[in-house]
């Protein structure tokens, strides 16, 4: 039928048969995920109204306790991920451990989650886009507290993963490894639908993103890259345009829609990258590949590293295939002085 608007929660119910171990459980856990989405949006978008909301430490109008949207954000999806039973613990970019719920209820969930709950925060005074970033797993811990090794598995086992974007509109794009969907948030009604089917990054593109602030650090084979995007060639119509909001997930969304690629490699301040493995690496290398897109370290797939540590940096190449592997090509020619990988 023309027009037939599908919220998330029917598509989740529709899609349902694609988890083929769970029960009902992951939906929920992505139900869930969609409702802690809704208040951080509502949160985000009085962000500008800072004199009246008042800042960290201060308080508003109401004389209610303001607090830092990153820490609004956390403590919203720490509880929504505790309050529906299906998740045993979860690990956030804003907690130094992870967290092993208590409950019997929780304790007896399936899944762990690793989350980014606003990344790129220092962007919400410029009113840049932000975004939150998701990753479930199954626990590889039988039952009773979540254990480290539920959060320290390869990206490869990921179950889910997707990223709340909170820009000119919100939209919600996730995949559980069949394909990706995005749904944008309509205000007027308080819900997700369905606006981006089946999102399929473009094979390439003519866009390339990095932080070119610090191009003197980056290695050799990065160097030349950039410089091949930055030659005239009408054939391979280059020059790239240079797109870096310094909001990952911005960026990563534009490149998926558009084609391109993101690039932050090993630096001099961040000598194995800046950003990190398990919350925003990994979940973005899902959706990029389900979407048929490439993400590296430069030298291994993102996906296939296995995790040390809870916040463990990377360097990350991820967008359009072809671009990433001409990337990968500079690279090989170009070995140059190789920050830790
Ligand atoms: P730089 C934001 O702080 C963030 O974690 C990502 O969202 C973004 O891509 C990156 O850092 C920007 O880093 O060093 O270019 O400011």
């Amino acid at each position: 039928m023309k027009n037939k608007v599908t919220t998330l929660s029917e598509f989740i119910v529709e899609r349902q048969g694609d988890f083929p171990f769970a029960k009902g459980e992951l939906s929920r856990l992505l139900s869930s995920i969609r409702l802690a989405a809704k208040i951080v949006n509502r949160e985000v978008n009085k962000a500008g109204l800072v004199d009246i909301l008042g800042e960290e430490g201060t308080q508003n109008i109401q004389g209610e306790s303001q607090q830092k949207l990153d820490v609004f954000a956390n403590e919203h999806f720490i509880k929504a991920m505790e309050n529906q039973g299906e998740v045993c613990g979860i690990a956030s970019e804003e907690n130094e451990n992870f967290i092993a719920y208590e409950s019997e209820l929780a304790q007896n969930g399936k899944y762990v989650v690793m989350i980014d709950p606003l990344d790129g925060s220092a962007n919400i005074d410029v009113n840049v886009s932000i975004g939150t970033i998701f990753s479930i797993y199954r626990r590889v811990s039988k039952s009773g507290r979540a254990t480290l090794e539920d959060f320290l598995q390869p990206g490869t086992k990921q179950i889910a993963a997707g990223y709340i974007i909170y820009g000119s509109s919100t939209m919600l794009v996730y995949t559980t490894c069949n394909g990706v969907n995005g749904f944008t948030l309509d205000p007027s009604i308080g819900v997700f639908c369905l606006s981006h089917p089946n999102m399929k990054f473009p094979s390439t593109g003519t866009i390339y993103s990095t932080n070119q602030g610090n191009f003197v650090h980056y290695p050799e084979g990065i160097k030349q890259y950039i410089r091949y995007c930055q030659e005239e060639d009408l054939a391979t119509k280059r020059p790239y345009s240079c797109r870096y909001i310094g909001s990952l997930v911005a960026d990563f969304h534009r490149n998926m829609i558009k084609g391109g690629v993101f690039l932050y490699p090993q630096t001099f301040k961040n000598k194995k990258g800046k950003l990190r493995l398990l919350y925003e690496c990994n979940p973005l290398a899902l959706i990029a590949e389900q979407a048929g897109g490439k993400a590296t370290n430069g030298e291994k797939r993102i996906l296939e590293i296995t995790p040390q540590g809870l916040h463990q940096r990377t360097p990350l190449m991820v967008g359009s295939v072809e671009m990433v592997e001409k990337a990968e090509e500079f690279l090989r020619r170009f070995p140059g002085e190789k920050g830790e990988r």
